[in-house]
This record gives structure tokens, sequence and C-alpha cells, in this order.
């Protein structure tokens, strides 16, 4: 590998493999990581996007138990459904691991191997939860009650979903068994490792100081917390599905979910270098100064991401820091939380099933939250895909496409001689170019996509004021004059396909099929900037090329809005839910 390119490992939270995802959680990680290892490997970068499904811990156990399924055999089938639906999202990871491989049970152990030699362990006893009904400990998800902080009543015993305040059991107020839904719990005590979090508080505020490309709410996040003190925390439970505990005294135990599961990232990377024959190059990105690792997850991750899993990483040397957390706020669904038990959603395959994945990736990308919680309404998504995909690209490509072989038998025509108006057009689209990439380095990915559409403003807007349809029957000038904005209107095209391709991949490539210009994944984003398509070069043909977006009708999204609704169940606060 050239050592000159920049070094870039993307990485997007790993989700649970308990069930099929909905948007909220594709919008808060696996979606921006993809456009922005999308954008990078246009930029040339030596960049892999990894992520995988996290499949230990009680999430999955609950689920796999509710649902009548072997814990193991539940994890298969969501592993594959998950990374078949994500395919069809155009999720371009190198790799999609699972935390349950061979490799991360081993890459975990060496891990807290050199975390213990290091220092930062100790056992205790401690009062963990038991139901006397279902006679079994009641880790995490097995318990569930009031948060003591925010009040919410669905509050499970390691993690606040609604405050996303990390939680022991014994904090829960009115808690009950998630098996039986009893109350018959007793406190008994057991011995357990803890992670020695206090012993690196100063190093960690040190760094995290440091940090200020982090989005403001995960320094304030984990500066906050550090503040107020940091505990030793727990990492082991009392359950067998999970990676084994490498100790004496630990055969009824485990790790605890969260310390395996970011230990994924660098498990799964080894498990790419091995794909292509090196096992030494999962270094070449985690054991790097040059490269930067980039996570990107949702806001209830911080604490693991910004705090626990630097810990680990600072207390076993084991391999680099992240460079950015890239913490994205939550979506709401028409005003109210997305809320799987409240099945209030839209789950990730039938989503594809109602639009294409590119009008998805367009509206979800146009409203990323960025800056504070984002509201997805179907309405929206209507608007937004007919007025800008359909409208603004959609009718640019094919009104430019047309033209040129109505009046130039399909080939780029060679222009006359540039006017102001036309340097003032391609100054503006290099303009438009040079900020989407700003953007991006700058992590303001909604941002770079309104930067990317702004060239389909200005080009519908070149091309209609040149009126070319009118100019070619206008004499030799008037023809001249008309090939010219064709000229500078298709390379425009091509630039819009470049910039617009991390968000809408597919709809890209179809343009570069019209252009005749191969596979877009070959072309970089410092050619948006010039001027690509030699007069002469031949198009496809008319027939092949077909409308890149179709409309949105009013009709259709009322369907799915009606789908939607019909399956929502009164919130867990009992009330019923308000009307939309
Ligand atoms: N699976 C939580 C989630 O899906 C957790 C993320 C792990 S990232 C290492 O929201
Ligand atoms: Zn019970």
């Amino acid at each position: 590998m050239p050592e000159d390119k920049p070094v870039y490992l993307v990485l997007s939270a790993l989700p649970y493999a308990n069930g099929v995802k909905h948007i909220g959680n594709l919008v808060g990680s696996l979606l921006p990581a993809d456009v922005y290892a999308r954008f990078l490997r246009l930029q040339g970068a030596d960049v892999i996007y990894v992520c995988g499904t996290d499949e230990h811990g009680t999430t999955i156990e609950v689920a796999a138990l509710k649902a009548g399924v072997p814990v193991q055999a539940f994890a298969d089938k969501y592993h594959a459904k998950q990374k078949e639906i994500y395919g069809k999202w155009g999720l371009s990871f190198d790799y999609f691991g699972r935390t349950s491989s061979g490799e991360n049970h081993a890459t975990t152990q060496e891990i807290f191997k050199a975390i213990y030699d290091k220092g930062y362990v100790i056992e205790k006893e401690m009062q963990t939860p038991y139901c006397l009904f279902d006679k079994r400990f009641l880790p995490d998800r097995y318990i569930e009650g009031t948060c003591p902080h925010c009040g919410f009543e669905g509050a499970r015993g390691d993690q606040c979903e609604k405050c996303g305040k990390v939680l022991d059991p014994i904090d829960l107020k009115k808690p009950h068994c998630n098996v039986c839904g009893k109350s018959e719990i007793e406190f008994r005590k057991t011995k357990h490792l803890f992670l020695q979090l206090q012993k690196l508080s100063g190093q960690l505020k040190t760094w995290i100081t440091e940090q200020e490309q982090w989005p403001q709410n995960a320094r304030n996040f984990a500066l906050q917390w550090i503040a107020q003190g940091l505990h030793e925390r727990c990492i082991t439970r009392d359950l067998s599905w999970g990676v084994k505990v490498p100790m004496p005294g630990y055969e009824d135990k485990v790790f605890y979910v969260w310390f395996d599961a970011p230990i994924g990232y660098v498990s799964f990377t080894k498990e790419w270098a091995r794909t292509k024959g090196d096992s030494a190059l999962w270094e070449h990105y985690w054991k790097n100064r040059d490269c930067k690792i980039v996570n990107v997850l949702g806001k209830d991750n911080l604490a693991f991401h910004t705090v626990i899993w630097p810990s680990m990483l600072m207390a076993s040397g084991y391999a680099d820091l992240p460079s950015q957390v890239k913490s994205l706020e939550f979506l709401n669904l028409e005003g109210k939380k997305f809320s799987t038990s409240r099945n209030w959603g839209i789950n990730s395959d039938e989503a594809l099933e109602w639009f294409p994945a590119d009008y998805w990736r367009y509206y979800l990308c146009s409203i990323l939250p960025e800056q504070g919680d984002a509201d997805f309404s179907l309405h929206e998504l209507m608007q937004k895909s007919n007025k800008d995909l359909a409208d603004a690209v959609g009718n640019l490509v094919h009104r430019c496409l047309s033209f040129t072989h109505m009046n130039f038998e399909g080939k780029v025509p060679a222009p006359g001689e540039l006017q102001p108006a036309d340097n003032d057009f391609w100054r503006a689209v290099k303009k438009q170019v040079a900020s989407s990439e700003e953007s991006f380095y700058a992590y303001r990915w909604q941002e770079a996509l309104r930067e990317a559409m702004q060239i389909a403003h200005e080009s519908n807007k070149y091309f209609n004021d040149g009126e070319p349809w009118k100019k070619v029957k206008e004499g030799e000038e008037g023809k001249r004059k008309a090939a010219t904005t064709v000229f500078m209107t298709l390379q425009a095209v091509r630039s819009l396909a470049v910039v617009l391709q991390p968000f809408i991949p597919s709809s890209s490539q179809k343009i570069f099929d019209y252009l005749k210009l191969g596979s877009i994944e070959g072309s970089s984003w410092n050619s948006a900037a010039e001027q690509k398509l030699p007069a002469g070069h031949e198009i496809a043909p008319m027939a092949e090329i077909k409308p890149l977006f179709t409309k949105v009708d009013p009709a259709q999204l009322a369907k799915v809005k009606a789908i939607l609704e019909a399956r929502l169940k009164p919130d867990a606060l009992g009330k019923p839910p308000a009307k939309a």
C-alpha cells in the first residue's frame, strides 16, 4: 500500500443481533458511517469500514427466550438477516463480523489478561439480584425497574434506555424479573471482576480534553461523567452465553457484553486482514499513529465509546485510541420516539418494500441528527424525494441527456467559446465540490449533502437560463451556444453523480451508466471539480436512459401511515399514545 495515502478505519456501532433493526438504528450509526467511508474512498484514502453484529448479552438472550429459540440459533438467524438487509441498503462494509466468533473470544481474553496484568482489575464480592421463582441470577436486561435518575419505568439493570445513564441493578427502584415478571428478588453475594475506571480518570480527562474534533455532545458527556467521579465497573456476569473468563473460580461466568462488544472492532479487523491473506494487516489500522479511527454511534452508546472502551484500550495498551467519536442524536418518527416495545418505528426491511434505498438514504441524511434530535416525517420524505431527487436531480439528468440525443446525436458536443456565465457556473460547481468536501472533513455530513445538492440547483438554473432549446433554432451561432450549455451541464451532471455517491450510491452509478463512464467507484472526488467528459464522448442510447426517480404519491404515503398507526401499542408508562 502506498505510504502517502491517509489511513482511516471507520467503525459503526455494532447492532445487537436481537431482531431486525429499525431505521432509527440505521441513521444513528450504520448509514452515516457508510456515507463517510464512501466519501473517504472517493478521496483515495486507505480506508476500511468495519462492523458486525453484537451477539452476546442479555438483550439477545431475553429476545431468544421470548421467541422460544436457542440463543445461538437466534443469533445466527439475525446476523444473516441483518447482513442481507444492510446489503440492500447499500452499506459498503469491508467486513461484517460477529462478536460470537472465535477470534473475538480469543482477543477479548487477551485484552482482559493485559488489563489484569497491568493492575486495573480487582475481584470483589457483589450483591447480585437473584430471582427466587426462576432460581437464577438476573443480570442486566433480566431485571427491570424504575430509573433512579429520570424515573423511566422500563430501565434495565445495566443502563437506562431513556436517559442513557449507566446503572447497577441495585440502583433500580421497584425491580422485577423480566423472565417471570415477579418481584421475588433477593440480592445474593457472588464474586465478580471489576475494571478500576477511577485509576484512569486523570489520563482519560487529559485525553478527552484534547479531543477538540469530537462533537460537543460526546465531549461534554464524557467530561461530565469524569467530573462526577468514575467508579469501578463490574465486567463479569452470571451467564453462560458469552466470552468465558480465563480465571479459576469463574467457570460459571462470562464477560459483560459491553466488555467484548467494542473488542469486536479489533477482532473484525483481524478477521478482515486474514481474508486479505495478511494477518498482521490489522495493525496498520490499530497500531498506527497515522491511522484515524472513526467511531460512529448513537448518543445512547456514548458512555461506552467515550470512557469505558478508551479506558480498556489505555489500561491494556493493546491498540490505539479512537480519533473521532461521531455521535448522532435520536430520530423521532412523526413526533414520537422510536420504540420497539411500543411497536413504533419503521423496520429496515419493510422500509425497502415501500421505497428504494436511495430515497431513504437521501431523506435520512438530509435530516441526519447531528446537532439535536431529528423528526422523521413521511410527508417530508415524500416532499424531499419529489422535489430534490425527482425534480432537481432526476429531471436535470433526463433533460440534459435527452437533449444531447435529440440535438447532438447522443454525443457530448464540443463547446463554443466560454462566456462569463459559463465560467461563473463552473466556478460555482467547483466551489460546491470544495465546500461539500470541507463539511465532510468537519464531520458535518448533513451539510455535506446540502452542499452537494446545490450543484443540482445551480445546474438546473444554468441550463434553464441558457435556453438551449431556443438557441439550437437560432442558426450556427445559436447552436454553438446551445452546445456550450449542454457541454457544461453534462460535466456538472457527472460531478453531481460523484459528490452524491456517498449518499445515493445506486442512483449515482445509474448516472454514470447513462454517461457510459463505467464504475463510479473507480472515480475520484477531485474529478468532480474537473471537466472530464471529452467532446465526442458517446452517452448511453436513449432507450436505456430511464427516469432516475419516480415520484412518491400521497396515496402510497397514506397506506404506509395507516400500517404504522395500526400497530402502535399503548406506551410503556400506560398512557394511550397521542394521536399524530
Ligand atoms: N450493541 C448497543 C446498540 O446496538 C450495542 C452497541 C455496541 S458497539 C460496540 O445500540
Ligand atoms: Zn423470575
